[in-house]
């Protein structure tokens, strides 16, 4: 394993756009600190420390009122730290887990004590080393109520993917719209095949994040302020706009180059949500009935 890296922008600018009172980042990780949470054996990078008074300090100062942390990869089905922060949050965060399939139901029990409301299934490859299809599908048939799957995946294996999705009988929440080519524009083959995906059932959610990794310059992109990702990803919120989620995505995991700053990042929102409404529930009506239902 490399040193240890730090994948977030260390003086974040304040957005010029403001969040709406009760705002939700509902994509944002911790890492450790690793005194108190090691990583994962199997964590393919190893970051510098990002725990909860940082997140809690971002959130702030970019203007949001609670975060959903997704536990990361590089902590593997050890939720700890997810969990640690979530308890230091006064209320203000909840989590989705990732998790061994043969967890106990008193485990998954105790997981919903402490904020999770959903597990994440990652199938890239160079984040994991395995992804079970079956053994992910048993463990999809016994979450708590009320619970959802987070899956991960790139465009070129969405097609792959359909049937172990279609199999899955709880919401479906995906990482980043699956990953699009945005420079396709907002017609293009990947946009068009995840409309298809998403017009296969009315319980499919998405996230509208990290212009950051698709629209990098170091992936033929034109990087900050991302233009193509804006213009491939507005047409899409606008027509599913009951099915989107926005978040941060920091610490950025795996970032070692083109780290963006925070406060641009929220300056996408009004350019995906142009209005008042669809800010509204992108921000705040659509995540709550995902992570704060009860
Ligand atoms: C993201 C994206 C990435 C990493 C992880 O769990 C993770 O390590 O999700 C990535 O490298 O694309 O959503 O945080």
């Amino acid at each position: 394993m490399t040193d240890r890296i730090t994948s977030w922008h260390s003086h974040p600018s304040k957005p010029r756009y403001t969040p709406p009172p009760g705002a939700i980042d509902a994509h944002c990780h911790v890492f450790g600190p690793m005194a108190l949470h090691p990583f994962s054996a199997k964590a393919k990078y190893l970051p510098e420390d990002a725990g909860p008074d940082m997140l809690f300090g971002l959130r702030d100062h970019l203007g949001f009122a609670k975060n959903v942390i997704v536990q990361a990869s590089c902590h593997g089905t050890d939720n700890s730290a997810t969990l640690d922060a979530i308890a230091k949050s006064n209320g203000k965060a909840r989590g989705v887990a990732v998790v061994d399939p043969a967890i106990s139901e008193a485990e998954l029990a105790t997981l919903h004590d402490g904020g999770i409301r959903g597990i994440r299934f990652n199938f890239l490859k160079r984040l994991v080393d395995d992804a079970p299809k079956d053994k992910f599908l048993e463990v999809a048939a016994r979450l708590p109520k009320g619970w959802h799957v987070v899956i991960y995946f790139e465009a070129d294996i969405l097609e792959e993917l359909r049937p172990f999705m279609d199999a899955i009988r709880v919401p479906l929440v995906i990482d980043h719209m699956g990953r699009p080519d945005v420079r396709q524009g907002p017609d293009g083959a990947d946009m068009k095949a995840f409309r298809a995906f998403l017009d296969s059932r009315d319980d499919i959610w998405f996230k509208a994040t990290c212009p950051d990794r698709l629209d990098a310059i170091n992936d033929g992109g034109a990087g900050d302020p991302w233009d193509a990702f804006a213009n491939a990803v507005a047409p899409l919120v606008s027509d599913y706009q009951d099915r989107v989620l926005w978040g941060t995505d920091w610490p950025h995991p795996n970032m070692d180059s083109e780290i963006p700053d925070d406060g641009h990042l929220v300056d996408m929102i009004p350019r995906i949500a142009p209005t008042a409404a669809l800010q509204r529930k992108m921000l705040i009506d659509n995540p709550i009935k995902l992570y704060w239902a009860d």
